[in-house]
C-alpha cells in the first residue's frame, strides 16, 4: 500500500506540471488536511482553511497532516470507506486510489487517495485540483466521516478576492491552531469517572472544533480487583478498539494483498475488526472489535471486568503509531 500510494502520488505530482489553458494570472492555494501534536496525541480533523475563496482556473494543493483523504462527490454520492467481499472488510479502492483527473467543474467523483500508512510519509503526500467552474463545492475526507468536510468558493474569473493565497495560508494555521489549542485543553481535563466498581473511560472528540484525543486516559488507570472498564465512544470522527495482545505484538490494521496488474486488496485486519467476547480480562488475546464514532451504525461501548491483580496494557491498532495505548493496574 504504501508503495503504491507514493508512486501514485508522483505520477499525480508529475500531471500536475502544465495544465492546459492556464493563463499565468491563475493562482495556487494550499490547503491543510488536519494536524497534530508532536506526542501525536491531539489530531485534527479538520481542513484549514475550512471555507476557501478563488477564482476560475485556479489550483487547490492540500498537504497532509494526517491520515486524510479529499474527495468531491460531483452530484453524486460519496462512496463508503469499507466494502465487504463475504465475510471481509475492505478498504474501498475508490477512497484507497486517487480517481479522476485533476480538474474539477463540479461534476464527477475526485478523490485524492489515502497517504501511505507510515506517518513519516504524511508529510510529503500531496493532492491538488484546478477549478474550471464557478460554484461552491463542498469536500468531505471519507477516512473521518461527513463531519470532516470543506469548501471551496469558486468565483467568476476577475473577482477581486478579499485575501492571496499567503494570507489565506496563515489564516488556515490560525484556524489549525485553534483546534489543537481546543483540543490540548480537552486532554488536560481527560479523566475516567468512577463510580464504585465501575468506571468509564471517554475517548473523545468534538464535532464543533475538530479534534479527537488519541489517548484513553492520561495517566495509567488504577483500579482494584472486579471492578469493570467501560470504553465510551464520544468522538465523531475516528474509530477506535480496545485490544490486549496478549503477548503477541500489535496486529496490523490493514493487511495489504498484492494483486497482479493493480494496486493491492486492502484487507481490514479479522484480528482488529471482530470482537473476541470476553466478559472478563484474562491472559492471552481480548479484543472489543471496532468500536464506531458517535453518530455512525455500529457498537460504541465496549465493557471488560478485572478480577486478577496485575499491569496490563492495551492498545488501538489503528492509530498505534500515533501511541495511541493504555495501561489498566489491577490491585
Ligand atoms: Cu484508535
Amino acid at each position: 500500500m504504501v508503495r503504491w500510494a507514493l508512486l501514485l502520488a508522483s505520477v499525480a505530482a508529475l500531471t500536475l506540471g502544465a495544465p492546459p489553458g492556464v493563463g499565468a494570472q491563475s493562482r495556487t492555494w494550499t490547503v491543510t488536511a488536519g494536524g497534530i501534536t508532536p506526542d501525536g496525541a491531539v489530531w485534527s480533523n479538520a481542513f484549514y482553511p475550512r471555507v476557501l475563496d478563488i477564482t476560475v482556473g485556479d489550483t487547490v494543493q492540500w498537504r497532509f497532516e494526517g491520515f486524510h483523504n479529499v474527495a468531491f462527490a460531483g452530484g453524486g454520492a460519496l462512496p463508503p470507506l469499507v466494502v465487504m467481499e463475504g465475510r471481509s472488510a475492505y478498504m474501498n479502492p475508490q477512497v484507497a486510489f486517487p480517481v479522476g483527473p485533476q480538474v474539477y467543474d463540479g461534476s464527477g467523483y475526485r478523490n485524492s487517495g489515502m497517504p501511505p500508512e507510515d506517518p513519516k510519509g504524511w508529510s510529503q503526500f500531496r493532492y491538488a485540483l484546478r477549478f474550471t467552474k464557478p460554484g461552491v463545492y463542498t469536500y468531505s475526507c471519507i477516512v473521518h466521516g461527513p463531519a470532516m468536510s470543506g469548501t471551496i468558493r469558486v468565483h467568476p474569473q476577475g473577482t477581486e478576492l478579499s485575501q492571496t493565497p499567503g494570507a489565506a495560508l496563515e489564516r488556515g494555521r490560525r484556524e489549525q491552531q485553534a483546534t489543537i489549542a481546543a483540543g490540548m485543553r480537552a486532554m488536560a481535563g481527560l479523566r475516567p469517572t468512577v463510580s464504585g466498581r465501575t468506571v468509564r473511560v471517554s475517548l473523545l472528540g468534538d464535532a464543533q472544533r475538530g479534534y479527537s484525543l488519541m489517548r484513553y486516559t492520561r495517566a495509567p488507570l488504577v483500579v482494584r480487583r472486579g471492578t469493570t472498564v467501560t470504553w465510551e465512544m464520544r468522538d465523531p470522527f475516528e474509530i477506535h478498539t480496545v485490544t490486549f495482545a496478549g503477548g503477541e505484538s500489535v496486529p496490523p490494521f490493514v493487511l495489504p494483498q498484492p494483486q497482479s496488474g493493480g494496486p493491492p486488496k486492502l484487507l481490514l485486519n479479522p484480528k482488529v475488526v471482530v470482537p473476541t467476547g470476553q466478559r472478563a480480562h484474562q491472559p492471552g488475546y481480548v479484543n472489543s472489535g471496532i468500536l464506531a464514532p458517535v453518530g455512525a451504525p455500529g457498537v460504541h461501548t465496549y465493557s471488560l471486568r478485572f478480577d486478577r491483580a496485575g499491569t496490563y496494557t492495551y492498545w488501538c491498532p489503528i492509530h498505534a503509531a500515533l501511541g495511541m495505548k493504555g495501561t489498566i493496574v489491577v490491585r
